[in-house]
């Protein structure tokens, strides 16, 4: 076999989503063993020494930095790879593709509209692949809807409906800001659930179903004030708890998404539903594997909605994996990201979404929070 091309990773922040990276980082390999290029974790970086270190160790990282502008200037990192919370996401960006190397970026793309922007110029100005890891997207079941939707079988679209339902903010005494606690805080966060959950409904939405034109919302913050865990000190809570919003799409058909971190028994509940004139689809993250879809054309003696398992080798991704029959979880998204991200380099297409598409994502989130502020509805300006 040929000697592969190596992508010298750096990889930014070692949370959550540094594991999950991480993680499709050491896998691909085995389960997509034609690619051309293999990733190569250089080097990882965080701000505590003892903590990277220990993460260097368990996900096989070669070296450890503590400054992220180190990372950048390191001539032996092709890709910088950003899972800081939010409010870092512009300024590493920018700077690492003004130093010439590849970027993928955490979702959202950034805090606001503004930052999106700039970073898309950035790497455009660059030339540099980018990628934004809406990772959904590459969940077999999704991408199966996603084909099912490309092939005109649903007819005229009416409606989208998504939903994004979590419960770990209840608790009134739970703080805000701070280690492990920064989706709260709007500074770092940019918004809440809009920027954290609906963003991925946004972005699975307009990649299925075209763009969003306009947008009417609320949004509720129920617990005003919280201990901010940085100050000690009561402060205001700027994020928005939970938002609702109904759009028009481009198509003509009508879209409602709602999202909340107040839903008590959901802890990540991902739904998304779509209604055509033919056919009709629906998915839901709990139960991942699984595709459901309802065709009118079926004989109506056994006319009903199917349960599709989408664990064939004909279907998304699912060559590479076991056999029929067998299902995958939610990290396969990240490796499959991964290996089309490698791929992409192969073929010199951009692997989607790319930055210019997380910003029409992330001008949808503006205009649902702008909507909700005034009362009215908003163009949302996306140009898909
Ligand atoms: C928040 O709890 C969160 O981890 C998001 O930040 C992720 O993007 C989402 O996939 C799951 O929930």
């Amino acid at each position: 076999m040929a000697k592969k091309k190596e992508l010298r990773i750096g990889l930014i922040g070692t949370g959550f989503m540094g594991r999950t990276h991480s993680n499709g980082y050491n896998r691909v390999g085995n389960f997509f063993p034609k690619l051309e290029y293999k990733p190569v974790l250089k080097t990882v970086c965080s701000r505590t020494e003892d903590k990277v270190r220990a993460f260097a160790e368990q996900w096989g990282y070669e070296s450890v930095e503590t400054d992220w502008k180190a990372v950048i200037a390191r001539n032996d990192i092709d890709a910088v790879d950003i899972c800081t919370p939010n409010d870092m996401h512009a300024e590493i960006a920018i700077a690492a593709a003004e130093a010439g190397k590849m970027v993928l970026c955490e979702k959202p793309l950034a805090r606001t509209l503004d930052e999106a922007k700039a970073m898309v110029e950035a790497v455009e100005k660059a030339g540099v692949s980018n990628t934004v890891w809406y990772n959904y997207r590459r969940i077999p079941a999704v991408t199966l809807a996603k084909q099912i939707v490309a092939s005109g079988k649903l007819g005229k679209i009416f409606h989208y409906r998504a939903n994004f339902l979590q419960d770990w903010t209840i608790n009134a005494n739970l703080p805000q800001g701070g280690e492990g606690l920064w989706r709260m805080d709007a500074d770092v966060a940019g918004s809440g659930v809009t920027g954290d959950l609906l963003a991925h409904c946004i972005d699975t939405a307009m990649w299925m179903n075209g763009a969003i034109k306009d947008v009417a919302a609320v949004t509720e913050t129920f617990v005003k004030e919280r201990v901010h865990q940085l100050t000690g000190k009561v402060q205001k809570v700027s994020i928005d708890d939970a938002c609702i919003f109904h759009c028009h799409f481009e198509n003509g058909s009508l879209g409602l998404f709602e999202s909340t971190r107040y839903a008590r028994g959901h802890k990540a509940l991902y739904t998304f539903e779509i209604n055509g004139e033919n056919a009709s689809i629906r998915w839901d993250l709990h139960d991942l594997n699984r595709l459901e879809f309802f065709d009118n054309a079926d004989a109506s003696n056994v006319k009903g909605w199917r349960s599709i398992h989408v664990t064939d080798g004909d279907q998304p991704y699912m060559d590479k994996w076991w056999v029929p029959g067998l299902g995958i979880g939610y990290e396969h998204s990240f490796i499959h990201q991964v290996a089309d991200f490698l791929k992409s380099l192969e073929t010199g297409e951009p692997c989607e979404p790319t930055f210019k598409t997380a910003l029409e994502t992330q001008k949808v989130c503006e205009a649902v929070l702008e909507a909700a502020a005034s009362g009215c509805w908003k163009d949302t300006g996306v140009d898909l």
